[in-house]
């Protein structure tokens, strides 16, 4: 199968790489639009920022952010491509399902309930504490082994309480160092042989700058790992990933155009 790209639309003053650019409703909804143009399969709306250290959004504030965005693009999105809501509250979830969301983006695990009530795929994401606390000392014994383990688990809970489909992600950057990032990605193979469609994001986050640094040392910007999200995101599409989430659209899907051909002539799956 080949591996799909999720665009990545935060509708937020203060995310990591994009925070600002799209706060704007207007601005979202053409952004929308722009990454189901280059080949996004899944535009994935969030308003609330989980970047390490980020402030919790107030509940009213992120509908306020997402509904009307996700409103505006379902009028005007292709029936093909999937509009997919990243939240941990509830409520919000339930609203932008009505509004047009059909994917549950959850980097909580715990909203799958809700995904099994309006019968739409869920993604299942692993994360050590809370955006305010997952970068304080993250320790594993074996990174793949406790993440996989915990992703097969919640995805038998969620698949066993009527969820349709269950993607599993193994959460890169949430309660992880580099060497944990680089360790859960080389193990990727081990992820998809559980036989649940993988989902991995990336793109353009800390790790990356730490890993393919400027000449003199320092971590390029967000926007300047375009090259280094690209490497990950083919690795990932190579190994049989079944979706990556990235900001840069079109250089995405151009890279995993090559890997899917690739695949196909070695005969994977
Ligand atoms: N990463 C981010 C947000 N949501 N969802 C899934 N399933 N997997 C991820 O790796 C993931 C995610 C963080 O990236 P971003 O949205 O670019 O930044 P911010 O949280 O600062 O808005």
């Amino acid at each position: 199968m080949a591996c799909t790209v999720m665009g990545i639309l935060n509708v937020t003053p203060d995310s990591f790489s994009d925070g600002g650019r799209f706060l704007d409703p207007e601005r979202a909804v053409a952004r929308g639009l722009e990454m189901a143009a280059e080949g996004a399969q899944v535009i994935d709306v969030g308003g609330e920022s989980t970047r390490p250290g980020a402030e919790p959004v107030p509940e009213a504030e992120e509908r306020r952010r997402v509904l009307p965005v996700l409103r505006a693009l379902r009028a005007e999105l292709p029936a093909g491509v999937r509009l997919s809501i990243d939240t941990v509250k509830p409520k919000v979830a339930e609203e932008a399902l009505a509004a047009g969301a059909s994917l549950l983006n959850d980097i909580s695990g715990r909203l799958w309930p809700l995904a099994a009530e309006a019968q739409v795929p869920w993604v299942a994401m692993h994360m050590r504490g809370t955006p305010q606390t997952m970068q304080i000392d993250p320790v594993y014994e074996d990174v793949c082994r406790e993440v996989f383990g915990f992703l097969a688990r919640l995805a038998e809970e969620a698949l066993a309480g009527g969820v349709p489909e269950v993607y599993v992600d193994p959460g890169i950057g949430f309660g992880k160092t580099t060497a944990h990032n680089l360790e859960l990605l080389r193990g990727l193979p081990g992820l998809v042989a559980q036989g649940r469609p993988v989902l991995v994001g990336t793109s353009r986050k800390r790790f990356l700058g730490v890993v393919a640094p400027e000449p003199d040392g320092s971590a390029p910007p967000p926007p300047a790992r375009l090259a280094a999200s690209l490497a990950t995101a083919t690795w990932a599409a190579a190994c049989g990933c079944a979706m990556v989430r990235v900001h840069d659209v079109a250089p995405t899907v151009q890279a995993l155009a090559v890997v899917g051909s690739l695949r196909e002539e070695v005969g994977a799956a």
